[in-house]
C-alpha cells in the first residue's frame, strides 16, 4: 500500500473506491499514541444513495445466484481471512487498541462465522408440513429481504461485521456497511476480503462516515429494506424507530450491564481469574464485559482481596506489545466518560478499592490509558452498578443468599450475559433457569461466545439474536407456500 492511499480510504461502492461527494475526509487516529493512521470519507447522503443503488441492482442477480454457490463464495473468504489474521489483527490493535490476543479471537470469530453461514447455503432449512387435503403441499422457505443496512461498533471490528454480513450474504441480501469511525481500516480490510473472494460488484458496498451523516442516511434511505445495529442504547432506540417509522426491518443489539454471581461454595480463585478477564479484557469495551460482581459476603473478602491484587499486577500498554494485558480506551470521550463514573461513584458513596484514575506514567501519557477500577460497597439500585461504562471498572455488591443475587442479577435495565460460579450442580440449574440474560454462564466468566450458538439478549439490550442458526432471522422473512395439485376447487 502506498503512503497516499494510506492516509486517505474512500467508499467502496459496485466494486468502485470513490472520494465522498462533498470531497470530506475524517480522520483515524491511534489511541495509543495519536498518531494519524489514516482519512476516510466522510460521506453523506449522496453517497449513501449511490451505494443503496448499486446495492439495489446488484439484488436482482444475487437473490437467484444459488445459495450454495452463495456459500462457496463465504468458504474463499473465511479461507482469505484466516490467510490475512495477522494484518487484521495488527490493523484492529493499531486502530482501536484491543491487545493482538484478543485483536486475533476477534478475526478468528469472523473466520467462524464465514466457515458456518457458508454451510447454511446448503441447509437454510424451512419446514414442510401436512396439509389438510390430501392433494395439496405445504411448506415454508426463507426469502432474503434485498439491500439491509448494517451499522457496527469499533469494539469487534471484525467479528461484528462478519456475524451480521455473513448470514446476510448466504440468505441471498445485499449490502451496505457503515462501519464505526473509530475502526474504519478494519472495514477497509474486510471489504476487500469480500471482493477478492469473489462476490459480485455491488453486493457488499462500504460508505464510511460518521453516524449522524452517513449512518442516519442509510436508516433513512427508502431503497434499504433492514438494518441491522450494534451500539449504544440511545443510537439503538433511534434508529430502531426510525427503521419502524420507514418500515424496514430492523435488529439492534445495545449492550449490557453483565454480572458474575458467586456463591458461598464457589471455587475462588477460579472466579478471580474469570472475574479479571471479563472485566479488564478489551480494557472493559466489551458488550458482554462484567461490570457487576455479586459476591456472597461469606467469601466476600478472600475474593475482594484476590481480585484487587490480580487487577494491579495487569500490565497496561501498546496493545501491540506481546506482553500487554490491558490497551487504552478506544477515544478521548471514552475516557471522559469512564472518569465521569469515578465522580459518580464517590457522590454515591462506594468505596474506590483501586485504580479511579488514568494511567500517564512514560510513553501512557500519549494515549487514552485508565487504570483497572474496582468499587466496593456498591449499593445495586447505584448509578454505577445499573449503567453502562464501557470501560476497565466494575462493582462490587455484597449479597447474602441465592435469591438476592438473582435479584440484583435481573434488576437492570439491560440482559444480555451473566455468570455464576458455584459448585452445587443444583444451584448452577436453578440459575440457568433464573438469570433473565440472552446468554448464562456456569464457572467461568462472561467471555467465550461462539458463533453456533445465538448472541444478544433480553430487555434494553434489544431481544435481538445474532450468529448460530437464528443470525438468518434478521436477514430474512419467511414466506408459506401452498401448492395445489388436485386441479380442481376443494
Ligand atoms: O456508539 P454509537 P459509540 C456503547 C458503550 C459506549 C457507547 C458509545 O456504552 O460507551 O455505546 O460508543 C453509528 N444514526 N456501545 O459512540 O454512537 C456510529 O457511527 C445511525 C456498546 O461508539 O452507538 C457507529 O457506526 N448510525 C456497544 C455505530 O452507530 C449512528 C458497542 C455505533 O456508535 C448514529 C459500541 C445515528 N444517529 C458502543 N449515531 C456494544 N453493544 O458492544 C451513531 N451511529
Amino acid at each position: 500500500m502506498t503512503e497516499t492511499r494510506a492516509r486517505s480510504v474512500g467508499n467502496h461502492i459496485g466494486g468502485e473506491v470513490r472520494e465522498a461527494a462533498s470531497g470530506g475526509w475524517f480522520e483515524n487516529r491511534s489511541p495509543t499514541d495519536g498518531e494519524l493512521l489514516g482519512l476516510y470519507a466522510r460521506s453523506g447522503a449522496e453517497d449513501v444513495g449511490r451505494a443503496v443503488e448499486k446495492a439495489r441492482a446488484a439484488f436482482e442477480g444475487w437473490r437467484l445466484y444459488p445459495a450454495p454457490k452463495r456459500g462457496e463464495i463465504l468458504y474463499r473468504a473465511g479461507a482469505l481471512m484466516a490467510e490475512r489474521k495477522e494484518e487484521f489483527a495488527r490493523a484492529m490493535s493499531r486502530e482501536m487498541g484491543k491487545v493482538l490476543s484478543e485483536a486475533r479471537g476477534d478475526v478468528q470469530e469472523g473466520i467462524d462465522m464465514a466457515f458456518f453461514a457458508a454451510g447454511e447455503g446448503r441447509r437454510m432449512l424451512g419446514d414442510t408440513v401436512p396439509a389438510e387435503l390430501p392433494e395439496k403441499f405445504a411448506m415454508s422457505i426463507r426469502m432474503p429481504i434485498g439491500v439491509v443496512g448494517l451499522i457496527t461498533p469499533w469494539n469487534f471490528p471484525v467479528a461484528i461485521p462478519s456475524w451480521k454480513s455473513f448470514p446476510a450474504l448466504v440468505a441471498g441480501n445485499t449490502i451496505v456497511l457503515k462501519p464505526a469511525e473509530d475502526a474504519p481500516e478494519c472495514a477497509r480490510l474486510f471489504t476487500q476480503l469480500l471482493l477478492d473472494a469473489g462476490l459480485p460488484e455491488g453486493v457488499f458496498n462500504t460508505v464510511f462516515g460518521l453516524g449522524e451523516e452517513a449512518g442516519a442516511a442509510l436508516v433513512e434511505h427508502p431503497g434499504v429494506a433492514g438494518v441491522s445495529f450494534t451500539g449504544s442504547t440511545a443510537v439503538g432506540v433511534s434508529i430502531a424507530r426510525e427503521a419502524h417509522r420507514t418500515h424496514k426491518k430492523v435488529a439492534t443489539e445495545m449492550g449490557g450491564k453483565n454480572a458474575i454471581i458467586l456463591m458461598d461454595d464457589a471455587d475462588v480463585d477460579l472466579a478471580v481469574e474469570g472475574a479479571v478477564w471479563s472485566a479488564f479484557g478489551t480494557a472493559g469495551q466489551r458488550c458482554t464485559a462484567a461490570s457487576r460482581l455479586i459476591v456472597h459476603e461469606r467469601v466476600l473478602d478472600e475474593f475482594t482481596e484476590g481480585l484487587v491484587r490480580a487487577a494491579n499486577a495487569l500490565k497496561l500498554g501498546d496493545p501491540l506489545d506481546e506482553g500487554t494485558d490491558v490497551g487504552p480506551l478506544v477515544n478521548e470521550e471514552a475516557l471522559r466518560k469512564v472518569s465521569g463514573y469515578v465522580e459518580v461513584a464517590k457522590e454515591e458513596g462506594a468505596t474506590l478499592l483501586c485504580g479511579g484514575e488514568r494511567a500517564t506514567e512514560g510513553d501512557l501519557s500519549k494515549g487514552n490509558f485508565f487504570r483497572p477500577t474496582i468499587w466496593g460497597g456498591v449499593d445495586p439500585g447505584m448509578r454505577i452498578a445499573q449503567e453502562e461504562i464501557f470501560g476497565p471498572a466494575v462493582c462490587v455488591i455484597p449479597v447474602s443468599s441465592y435469591e438476592e443475587a438473582v435479584r440484583v442479577n435481573n434488576g437492570t435495565p439491560y440482559g444480555l450475559s451473566s455468570a455464576i460460579y458455584t459448585r452445587d450442580v443444583n444451584t448452577a440449574f436453578r440459575a440457568m433457569r433464573d438469570l433473565y440474560t440472552g446468554i448464562n454462564y456456569v464457572n467461568a466468566g462472561t467471555i467465550g461466545a461462539e458463533i453456533q450458538l445465538p448472541f444478544g439478549g433480553t430487555k434494553a439490550t434489544g431481544g435481538h439474536r445474532e450468529v448460530g442458526q437464528q443470525a438468518l432471522d434478521s436477514f430474512t422473512e419467511w414466506k408459506s407456500i401452498y401448492v395445489d395439485y388436485s386441479g380442481k376447487l376443494q
